[in-house]
């Protein structure tokens, strides 16, 4: 019976997922999932990447927190929009919720969706919310052991950053280790890593970024303008 339920869970999210799918092709704007572990550095690699993407690529951004609007309110100034999502108890976000904050932003006058999950390194792996694509995030802090230990999100991502790289030497990490463990999960998937505070690997991620938005909206969109 319980087994039910959550299928049913899983499934109607699925069916709403599927319409912000269409919405953000329609719109002609690409839509990115960024999934960790709270203060892996989802915030701050935003706040640098959206101001870095302009003056040719507009910026609407999504954030998911239990609560306070603290992460809507550092990205608002860089961003055309900036929505803040309370889940309340829920460690995730849901389609419906993606699909209620639509309702009030114009995407059309976009060419990214940041859409910054919940905080977790296991539960938002499992619902779509419609996205093109789901960026992971690993920061160097957190260790070297935690692809093996939390292979969900791993074997869904299409980019893994490993951030806060100025801490690679300090802290002794393995990236070695990693790039074996997320081998075994997803064999295609690129592992790239950055620092928003030194700016490495910065200049690959905006590179990556242009590349998926070319790829999914195509040269004939109308934003773009090389
Ligand atoms: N050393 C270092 N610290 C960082 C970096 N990026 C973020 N931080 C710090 O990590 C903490 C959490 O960052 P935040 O972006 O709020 O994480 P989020 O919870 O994933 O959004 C903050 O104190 C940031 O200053 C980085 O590249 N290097
Ligand atoms: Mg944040």
């Amino acid at each position: 019976m319980k087994i039910n339920v959550v299928k049913k869970v899983l499934q109607a999210n699925d069916i709403v997922a599927r319409k912000n799918r269409e919405a953000f092709k329609a719109a002609g704007i690409l839509a990115l999932n960024f999934i960790s572990s709270p203060g892996s550095g989802k915030t701050t690699l935003l706040e640098k990447t959206i101001p870095a993407l302009l003056p040719e690529r507009k910026s609407i951004v999504l954030v998911g927190d239990l609560q306070t609007t603290r992460d809507a309110e550092r990205l608002a100034p860089r961003a055309l929009q900036a929505t803040q999502i309370n889940t309340g108890m829920s460690c995730h976000l849901y389609a419906n919720q993606i699909a209620e904050s639509l309702e009030c932003l114009s995407l059309t006058a976009g060419d990214f969706l940041f859409i910054e999950n919940v905080g977790n390194m296991v539960c938002p792996g499992e619902f779509d919310l419609g996205e093109n694509l789901k960026v992971i995030l690993l920061s160097i802090p957190e260790g070297d052991d935690k692809v093996a230990k939390y292979p969900t999100i791993f074997r869904a991502a299409d980019l893994v950053l490993l951030t806060k790289c100025d801490l690679m030497q300090a802290l002794k990490f393995d990236v070695n280790l990693v790039k074996d463990d997320i081998a075994k999960l997803n064999a295609n998937v690129k592992l790239l890593p950055i620092s928003s505070q030194s700016g490495e690997g910065m200049e690959e991620w905006l590179g990556w970024l242009q590349e998926k938005r070319v790829e999914a909206i195509g040269k004939q969109s109308k934003f773009f303008t090389e």
